[in-house]
């Protein structure tokens, strides 16, 4: 019999599996191109690959965009996509940093997805702010100085160019958001210019020519004066407005049109006219509340 010269021993050696390894995506970087106006179900798909073995830490489970605030989002197998049309004029293009995780979350070095955004030519305007803003007093300003009318390159002979603008409020009364305050406030909140002239002001000492109106003695904010639309006028005093009105001036007024039963519908109706008699006229028909001129003033909004 022979025998060992030492004893056998049977030893149990357990391997345990470490994350060795960060993912690393198969490609550095990523340029892709779209077009503006459009939502992609898929504009690029990026992949990693972890060199560990098992699933837990070999498997890529993980993508994510660490730019933050754009427009994009990414999904477990890496397809980026937008989430809104892209608008050139916003952006020319967007560089977002991706990262990649294994199942065991040890994130890879971030690889860089530029996505260039085509210009696509649509008729209409372009350049249109969606809100323009307007300080009082600053005199004249241009609503749409950037306005562009786009005809992509299509043969077009304009002959005439027509724009309307409408201004519109959104006050829970619509119409003139101002209409609840003073006329006083109004001038301010609208900015009148100083010189402006309030040609119907409440009867009182230096503004005599209104007392023979009928008006409603103010029982609400602001006196209101009744005109009948055919024999009801006042003159307003020289002194007060110098008749030789120069070419530009601004008018403002508030009325109430009431009902002409009968009435010649082709029957002219005037605010301010300057009559060939000794005197200037201002017939405002029926109701008004104020009526204010300013000389040289600029247009405003109102
Ligand atoms: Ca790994």
């Amino acid at each position: 019999m022979k025998l060992h010269p030492w004893p056998l021993a049977t030893v149990h050696i357990t391997v345990s599996d470490v994350n060795e390894y960060a993912p690393t995506f198969t490609e550095p970087s990523y340029v892709r191109q779209v077009d503006e106006g459009r939502i992609y179900p898929e504009i690029v798909r990026v992949e990693a690959t972890d060199r560990d073995c098992t699933p837990k830490f070999g498997d890529v489970c993980k993508y994510e965009i660490l730019t933050t605030d754009q427009p994009f989002v990414i999904d477990t197998d890496g397809v980026i996509r937008n989430t809104e049309p892209l608008d050139y004029e916003r952006s020319h293009n967007h560089i977002l940093s991706v990262i990649a995780y294994d199942c065991g979350m040890r994130q890879s070095f971030p690889a860089l997805v530029t996505i260039k955004v085509n210009r696509v030519c649509r008729l209409g305007w372009r350049g249109l702010p969606e809100r323009v803003d307007y300080a009082p007093m600053t005199g004249k300003q241009e609503l749409f100085p950037n306005a562009n009318l786009q005809l992509c390159d299509i043969p077009c002979n304009v002959r005439e160019l027509r724009a309307r603008v409408d201004l519109a409020t959104r006050h829970i009364g619509k119409g003139c958001d101002r209409d609840t305050y003073s006329v006083q406030s109004q001038r301010k909140l609208c900015g009148a210019s100083p010189s402006a002239i309030d040609l119907l002001p409440s009867p009182g000492a230096g503004a005599e020519w209104t007392k023979p109106l009928i008006s409603d003695e103010g029982h609400e904010s602001d006196q209101m004066f009744e005109f009948d639309g055919s024999s009801t006028a006042v003159s307003i005093p020289n002194t007060v407005l110098d008749h030789n009105l120069p070419a530009t001036f601004t008018i403002a007024t508030w009325m109430r049109h009431g009902e002409h039963n009968g009435q010649d519908k082709h029957v002219k109706e005037h605010i301010l006219c300057s009559a060939d008699d000794h005197s200037k006229y201002l017939v405002v028909r029926l109701f008004a509340v104020s009526c204010i001129i300013c000389q040289r003033a600029p247009i405003g909004f109102r």
